[in-house]
């Protein structure tokens, strides 16, 4: 289990799911250093913890998923420090992507700036009909700097995406899921239990077989088709020596449920 204590973050366990909540109301769950830094201790550590499957990223308060990067630290910051605060917020997003198990982000409210880029590094995004997503960094007179201007192209495509980054304005759930932001919406009252419905649907399946899928999709994102479907060929053959691969097809073939032991 996580022993370390979080100030900014909490994680309370849902089944073999963790809950990660930033801890940040007064300030709409904005993502200062210490958040950062305690967000990729505890995606990390979750990676590592056999008793989890998957977690879920979700905000405190009715109001925010995270409403950005602090504002009062990017006010201050000397350019060599913005360059470590990119890459700090990088790492995180990195950590997310490659932790091995799916990170459901519960989007409970805005998801600005660094929110939205927090949600787009997450395995899927579940919206509140209440949520908000923007990038208005340009408002500011800064850019995306927590891999906006690359995940959200990617997403939505980049003639939507420069949409967004260019005016600063946010969209609501509704048309993030008609540009293929979100996953899916659901009613503000329902939303924890519908991401922890759909993480339960995924940890259902074998545990090294969800871990290669992801790196699949990740690795091959941006490698061209021939080099990609090298990538998962690769791990296809990776998937076929898991005693998980053993079990899932001797369950199909003899009508009973799989037991997966994530090996
Ligand atoms: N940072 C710090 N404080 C914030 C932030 C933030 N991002 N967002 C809200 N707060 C604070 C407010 O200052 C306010 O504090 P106080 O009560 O002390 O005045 C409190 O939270 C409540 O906010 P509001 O009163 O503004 O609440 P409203 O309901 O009126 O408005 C909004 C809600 C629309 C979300 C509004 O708060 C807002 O526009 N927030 C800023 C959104 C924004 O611009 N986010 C992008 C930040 S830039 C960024 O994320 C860059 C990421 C990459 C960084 C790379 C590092 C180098």
């Amino acid at each position: 289990m996580l022993a370390t204590v979080f100030e900014t973050i909490t994680i309370d366990p849902r089944g073999r799911a963790a809950v990660i909540t930033i801890n940040r109301p007064a300030v709409l769950n904005a993502l200062n250093r210490q958040t950062l830094v305690e967000l990729s201790q505890a995606v990390r550590g979750i990676g590592l913890d056999a008793t989890f499957g998957g977690a879920i990223i979700t905000g405190s308060g009715p109001k925010a998923f995270a409403a950005g990067a602090d504002i009062k630290e990017l006010a201050v910051m000397t350019p060599i420090e913005a360059e470590a605060l990119s890459q700090q917020g990088h790492a995180l997003m990195d950590a997310i992507e490659t932790c091995g198990k799916p990170v459901i982000a519960a989007v409970n409210g805005y998801a600005l700036g660094g929110g939205c880029e927090l949600a787009m590094a997450c395995t899927i995004r579940i919206a509140a009909e209440t949520a908000k997503f923007g990038q208005p960094e340009v408002s500011l007179g800064l850019i995306p700097g927590y891999g906006g201007t690359q995940r959200l192209p990617r997403l939505v495509g980049k003639g939507r995406a420069l949409q967004m980054i260019l005016s600063g304005k946010a969209i609501d759930a509704h048309e993030a899921l008609r540009i293929g932001l979100v996953n899916e919406v659901v009613p503000a009252a329902e939303l924890l239990d519908r991401a922890a419905a759909v993480l339960e649907l995924m940890m259902a399946n074998a545990p090294v077989a969800l871990r290669l899928a992801i790196d699949a999709v990740n690795r091959g994102e941006d490698a061209g088709l021939a080099a990609a479907c090298g990538v998962e060929a690769d791990l296809f053959a990776l998937s076929a020596t898991t005693a998980d691969r053993t079990e899932g097809t001797a369950a199909f073939l003899n009508k009973r449920k799989p037991v997966f032991h994530g090996a």
